[in-house]
């Protein structure tokens, strides 16, 4: 079981935050072995492990379930606007801690678990992460249904339940493996199934005037997650969307006696939510993807409207038949255009169903829709071939040319005989193949449009978005991204937050701005040591871990360099990998000199399908292979690759780092959320002015963030002189040329040779990501790093700074902007059941 310093630790812990209430704690008991017996069906000689796991989250559902219940209650009755956030991604994480915690009762359960002589840490582990999502999208979608239920708000969450989660990564001689998530093998106590929620989804047959006649059917069976709000009343729900076959599937071949065929190809229909794609920042133009964003746009749709319908007027139940008030009673907010299939399905819902004309029901979805963009990069903006929803989505593609021929005769009404600006606000691209460009048609169907740091927000209005912009400016908005401090600091950094609540007090965990307040005590000589302590607790736990795991002997006394997130070039993990070999050459040079000892930890998964990606990864476990094995780099030095980065690594890592690696090229990050996290946790950041670097940079300081390399604009015009050169910086730095040269001739891979030949022509040819330009600013930046890391005092001081500037990216501040600019939703408060 757990070691003695682990147990220490966690009952001062205890004893700081609340005492556990000796009748709470024997009711918690109570319910457990209850659990245990009637739900787990075992007794405490025979349980395992996962039993007690399996036991205790059904101890803490049953807190939630009765508030959900009334929460829901209070919906129908209240009748607000709601608010519905539909998203292809939830990057949930881990339920049973984020649950004890909002629900109050963590001290009370640990207190319970101990006394029965099991620990709560070590059954937490059990949990699979819900890995619903690919990185920094769907976790935003999680931390926003976390803030909507902590502000009160009617909010819903509509995913996808894929039966499969972002894969498992191995690391296999230095090489990414893919293993599938099989996360519900065990089964899930956090979902609650509704197959009497089942809703028919329809796909391919063909137009008539009569609507889309001989189509194929899917159904779209409901799950429902609780999420609870911090320490309210309140529990949302999630609903997630399963497929399944229906009765009818495949008549034909029951009609022709092939039953055991139709039963086996039900399988066809269900693996519709079979698996999540796993690409960020990339379109993959499949058409299972296409199918997939159409089931859950139209479960989600057609679900909305139902519960539109059946408001209870205050006399007594009755049905609404007119959709006049439908944008005064429903919002949704599209996650990036992967449910912008939304708008021509609420369209066809409306004309094909509900019998409304044109003007009434486009009026009525604009008024409805708003669509948040995540990213620039050209490659990860949607455009579905025509062809393709030809087959597959008749009626929408009829409806989107509609829209289309609508939106381009105002355009031209404004604009006479402007055919670049037609065809550069067109839903329909022509070359170099009909394709149906996705952010074109969320944009003309939205009354909002945003991006997610104040940079990027411009930089769409100037660029990928500008004539939209000229036609309807006040369309476009900033909402800058936000973290939960739920997860992200109350529950997975305790003892820092338990420092910060001795001093502060508890508010700071709704109210993040609170943490204002740690400014006057950044000089204070007590709080420094302590905030110090618990640091180096965290890396003292992480360094045991790594060495456990790594088999690599940690110096925990160095400073721990972070960067995680998924591996993409835009992210230039190799940048960082440039500084590792430039040190590592400096060390071998230079083997008298004193070091500023650090621990290099880089850690994220690559799409399968993208091979440079796959590379870098080979090449930092090269690089690291080389560095731990040389005796003449002592401690000084350490780099390793971790593997399988997920939400549930994420909450240990960041509390044990010291510096946050954001360096993505100026321009290409559109915000960022991991940069939040580590600031919030007391890491300091090397960064660029990229994303909300630069708003955290405003936040805190200049003099409290390391910022190196080209500003957006510097970026731009290095690009458009066509001028860029990268070999002249190789040629021009020593230190880069041996670096370089040392990657293409093989003496990170001895036994491969020419293994990353394709990293160095790509970086001396193209450099798309201009990492030859900033490297030696990165390197100066990172002296000036390890240099403030000598002065441990000042570093700290540093830190707090951070932590206590970190007010303004609580995604509950995020949340309230959606609400107050966009959603134009109140708050219903629940009252806490007794
Ligand atoms: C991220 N985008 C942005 N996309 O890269 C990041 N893409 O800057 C930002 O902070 C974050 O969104 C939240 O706004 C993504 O994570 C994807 O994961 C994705 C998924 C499918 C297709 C394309």
């Amino acid at each position: 079981m757990a070691n003695e310093r682990s147990l220490s630790f966690r009952k001062k812990q205890i004893s700081i935050r609340s005492i556990p209430q000796l009748e709470d704690v024997t009711a918690v008991k109570t319910s457990f072995n209850r659990h245990l017996h009637q739900t787990v069906v075992k007794d405490r000689h025979v349980a395992t492990k996962r039993d007690f796991y399996i036991t205790l989250a059904h101890t803490v559902r049953d807190q939630m379930v009765t508030r959900w219940m009334r929460t829901q209650q209070k919906y129908y009755d209240v009748d607000p606007k709601r608010v519905y956030y539909i998203s292809m991604e939830f990057l949930i994480g881990r339920s049973l801690m984020n649950a004890m915690v909002n629900l109050g009762i963590d001290t009370n359960c640990e207190e319970a678990l101990y006394q029965l002589g099991l620990e709560l840490e070590e059954l937490q582990e059990i949990e699979e992460d819900a890995g619903l999502g690919n990185g920094g999208l769907g976790r935003l979608a999680a931390c926003f249904m976390d803030s909507m239920a902590t502000l009160e708000l009617p909010a819903y969450g509509y995913g996808m339940r894929y039966e499969y989660g972002i894969f498992t990564q191995k690391i296999i001689d230095g090489c990414q493996v893919e293993i599938p998530d099989e996360w519900l093998r065990f089964g899930n106590p956090w979902e609650i199934p509704r197959p009497e929620y089942c809703i028919p989804i329809h796909y391919y047959g063909r137009t008539e005037i009569d609507g889309w006649v001989g189509t194929q059917v899917v159904m779209a069976m409901a799950y429902d997650y609780p999420v609870p709000g911090f320490k309210n009343g309140t529990v949302n729900t999630m609903r997630l969307w399963s497929a399944k076959s229906p009765n009818s599937f495949d008549l034909s071949y029951f009609n022709h006696g092939d039953y055991i065929k139709a039963v086996l190809d039900r399988n066809l229909a269900e693996n519709i939510s079979r698996v999540l794609y796993p690409n960020d920042n990339m379109m993959e133009g499949k058409e299972l993807r296409l199918k997939q964003e159409y089931f859950l746009c139209s479960a989600s749709l057609q679900d909305i409207v139902r519960r539109y319908k059946v408001f209870k007027e205050r006399s007594g139940g009755k049905k609404r038949d007119s959709f006049k008030e439908f944008p005064d009673k429903v919002a949704i907010q599209l996650n990036d255009t992967h449910p912008a299939l939304s708008i021509p399905e609420l369209m066809r819902i409306f004309l094909d169903n509900e019998k409304l004309d044109w003007e009434d029901a486009w009026d009525i979805c604009v008024r409805t829709f708003a669509y948040t963009n995540h990213t620039l990069l050209p490659e990860a903006l949607e455009r579905w071939p025509v062809a393709m929803l030809e087959r597959i989505l008749p009626r929408h593609l009829q409806i989107i040319y509609e829209i289309n021929s609508r939106h381009l005769k105002a355009v031209g009404l404004r604009w006479p005989s402007d055919v670049d600006r037609l065809r550069g606000l067109s839903i329909v691209e022509e070359e170099p193949e009909k394709r149906i460009n996705m952010a074109h048609l969320a944009i003309i169907g939205s009354h909002s449009v945003n991006g997610v740091a104040a940079i990027h927000s411009e930089l769409l209005k100037t660029s990928i978005f500008k004539l939209f912009y000229e036609m309807t400016p006040d369309k476009f908005q900033n909402k800058t991204n936000g973290i939960t401090p739920r997860r992200w600091l109350r529950h997975c950094n305790p003892a820092l937050a338990d420092v910060i609540s001795e001093r502060i007090g508890e508010d700071w965990v709704v109210k993040l701005d609170e943490l204002k307040k740690l400014l006057k005590l950044s000089e204070d000589e007590k709080f420094i040591a302590a905030v110090y302590k618990v640091k180096q607790e965290n890396k003292d736990k992480f360094a045991e871990h790594l060495e456990e795991k790594y088999g690599v002997k940690i110096n925990p006394k160095s400073m721990f360099d972070c960067q995680v997130k998924r591996i993409h070039e835009y992210k230039r993990q190799l940048l960082n990998c440039l500084h590792i070999i430039t040190l590592y050459n400096r060390m071998k040079s230079n083997p008298g000199k004193s070091y500023v000892p650090r621990t290099v930890l880089i850690g994220g998964k690559a799409a399968p399908g993208y091979h440079a990606a796959k590379l870098i990864i080979q090449l930092i476990n090269c690089v690291a292979k080389v560095v731990n094995n040389d005796p003449d780099i002592n401690d000084n030095l350490k780099v390793i690759f971790l593997e399988n980065y997920r939400v549930s690594y994420a909450e240990k890592v960041i509390p044990a780092s010291d510096l946050s690696e954001q360096i993505s090229t100026a321009g290409t990050e559109a915000s960022g959320t991991g940069n939040m996290k580590f600031m919030a946790n007391g890491a300091l950041t090397i960064g660029t002015l990229d994303g909300a670097n630069v708003e955290m940079r405003e936040e805190m300081g200049p003099e409290n963030i390391f910022i190196f390399g080209m500003n957006v604009k510097e970026v731009q015009e290095l690009k458009s002189s066509g001028t860029y050169n990268p070999r002249q910086y190789y040629e021009a730095n020593e230190e880069l040329k041996l670096a370089i040269d040392q990657i293409r001739n093989g003496y990170y891979s001895p036994n491969q040779p020419s293994l990353f030949h394709s990293i160095v022509d790509h970086l001396l040819s193209h450099d798309t990501y201009c990492l030859m330009k900033d490297y030696e600013s990165y390197i100066e930046c990172q002296e000036k790093v390890s240099q403030a890391f000598l002065n441990r005092r000042q570093w700290l001081s540093m830190c707090i700074k951070n932590i206590a500037a970190v007010g303004k990216f609580s995604s509950d501040r995020t949340i309230m902007e959606y609400c107050d600019d966009i959603w134009k939703s109140t708050r219903v408060p629940v009252p806490k059941d007794t």
